[in-house]
């Protein structure tokens, strides 16, 4: 037997907007000074998402907020929430119009104007765990974006992280991402060890959980996948084999050099070293501070071929201070690029 519960939000200028979720009571008030008035409802789907078809990504505290959102945007057919991030993923179509790109998603809701919708939710216990992207991937989830996977060594709840399935064949966990500056990166050793951000926009990851994936050998060694933007619009990439971060100081470990790759190798020189914050210098360079001089955090030697925990410009910063996001075998070390990403993958399932 379904349970329904139908809420109305009354809002200022007589704006009234219903979620019906299965099992679930949400109670929100407010005041809206939107001028545009009318009344909408919107239905649930429990553990599903429409994928690949979202204009505009917001963290939001709840999903009666991300619904206030899609109804005062005309454009807005529908919208995800997702549970693990509290993103509110507002979209152009609707199930029905993409019933191609309606996946079961842990975690996610889904909700439209449909009646019908309801009847989409599905069960946690229905639900397959998945370990990691690429096993998701194969599983066929082949939208980039959020996701929860189960890898060993971490808790129930698994880790909420970002899916890159389309680059290389897919299957990618991202751990680092700059794109506009708008999170700072100029942190303390706590916070590169728990991570930060958010995982729709500029984050890291954590080292504690690129120690527990990396520790994890079940699915084989670990490969590094290095993408970088300029101020032209030239991307670049990197790829190592056999990557890995060590409990304790987190030191950087990676095999090969892709010889194909195209970003030249600006890593190397850091393979084996300890990570470094502003708090905590494990450099190679006495008394003196690589992260506090380039305002950065990495595996810093004496001090950098390579930081793209530097500071953000927004242009290419050609001074010559080494505090960019650089990587130096492409660009050189005074020019601070305009995005970066770094991705990992179990080599094998
Ligand atoms: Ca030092």
């Amino acid at each position: 037997m379904e349970k329904m519960a139908k809420q109305h939000f009354v809002l200022e200028s007589f704006y009234i907007v219903s979620l019906v979720i299965q099992g679930t009571i949400l109670i929100v008030s407010g005041l809206e000074t939107s001028s545009y008035t009318g009344e909408h409802t919107f239905y649930a789907a429990a553990n599903r998402a429409l994928q690949g078809l979202a204009y505009a990504n917001k963290t939001l505290r709840s999903r009666v907020i991300c619904a206030r959102e899609c109804s005062m945007d005309e454009r807005c057919k529908s919208f995800n929430f997702n549970d693990c991030n509290t993103m509110c993923e507002l979209s152009l179509a609707t199930r029905r119009e993409h019933p191609e790109d309606f996946n079961a998603t842990l975690g996610s809701v889904y909700f439209d104007a449909d009646e019908d919708t309801s009847r989409c939710s599905l069960t946690d216990s229905s639900l397959k765990r998945y370990r990691s992207c690429k096993m998701l991937l194969d599983a066929g989830y082949r939208s980039s974006g959020i996701y929860t996977i189960y890898p060993e060594g971490f808790s129930d709840g698994g880790l909420c992280v970002y899916c890159d399935m389309e680059t290389d064949g897919g299957g990618w966990i991202v751990f680092q991402r700059r794109q506009d500056g708008s999170v700072d990166f100029y942190r303390n050793w706590t916070e590169y060890q728990s991570g930060f951000g958010d995982l729709s926009g500029e984050f890291w990851l954590g080292n504690d959980n690129l120690v527990t994936l990396t520790s994890d050998d079940s699915s084989g060694t670990w490969e590094l996948r290095v993408v970088l933007e300029d101020w032209e619009g030239n991307t670049a990439w990197a790829k190592y084999s056999d990557f890995q971060i060590s409990p304790g100081e987190y030191n950087l470990n990676i095999g090969q050099y892709d010889v194909s790759s195209t970003a030249g190798d600006s890593l190397a020189y850091h393979s084996g070293r300890p990570f470094s914050t502003k708090d905590i210098d494990n450099d190679a360079w006495g008394s003196y501070s690589c992260a506090q001089s380039r305002h950065g955090a990495w595996w810093f030697r004496n001090c950098a071929i390579s930081d793209l925990n530097g500071e953000y410009y927004p242009d290419e910063h050609t001074a010559a201070d080494e505090k960019g996001v650089y990587w130096r075998y492409w660009k050189g070390h005074f020019y601070s690029l305009k995005t970066s990403q770094m991705k990992l993958r179990a080599m094998r399932q």
